[in-house]
């Protein structure tokens, strides 16, 4: 379904997606001059869920790394590069669109019935992602088919 062109990222972070259930956060970045920034995420401030997960994905491979590839039933994840850059295709059973995720201040809301891959990772790459409940396979939707099926019979 999507292919595998690694080659540009550019324009990749929309403002407005057209696509269901998801959307783009601003952090807000709290510059101490040389001394840094610090960016918060505050459940239901920031993020539009109460946080029950925080994991991170880290140890990637540009040229091989291929994660995602599901959807979920219910939870409703945010998803922050806090270092280096990462591509996720997304697709809501009728629309498809991909995005690019490179400052740590800009994350991307996915919510639930998403089918999503992230790839084109950068060496550097760490995804930092806040989830709206514990892990729980049954929560999964990995077959393609099945969530055309589930998304469009609705
Ligand atoms: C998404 C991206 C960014 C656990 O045991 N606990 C966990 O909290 C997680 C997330 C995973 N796992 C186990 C389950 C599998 O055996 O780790 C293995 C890989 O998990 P998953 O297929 O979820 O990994 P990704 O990176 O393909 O996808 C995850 C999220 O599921 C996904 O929604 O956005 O990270």
């Amino acid at each position: 379904m999507f292919g595998e062109d690694h080659s540009s990222f550019k324009d990749l972070f929309p403002r407005q997606m057209n696509i269901r259930n998801c959307r783009i956060i601003e952090l807000p970045r709290i510059v101490d001059s040389r001394d840094g920034i610090i960016s918060v995420a505050e459940a239901r401030r920031h993020v539009p869920f109460d946080i029950r997960r925080v994991y991170y994905i880290y140890g990637l491979d540009y040229f091989h790394s291929i994660r995602g590839l599901h959807a979920h039933r219910r939870l409703e994840q945010a998803l922050f590069c806090i270092n280096g850059s990462v591509r996720i295709d997304l697709d809501d059973g009728w629309r498809q669109a991909s995005i690019k995720l490179d400052r740590p201040n800009m994350g991307l809301y996915l919510g639930a019935e998403l089918w999503h891959k992230m790839g084109g990772f950068a060496h550097n790459c760490i995804l930092l992602v806040l989830a709206s409940d514990y892990f729980d396979e049954s929560d999964y939707i990995r077959s393609y088919e099945e969530f055309l099926n589930l998304v469009r019979s609705r």
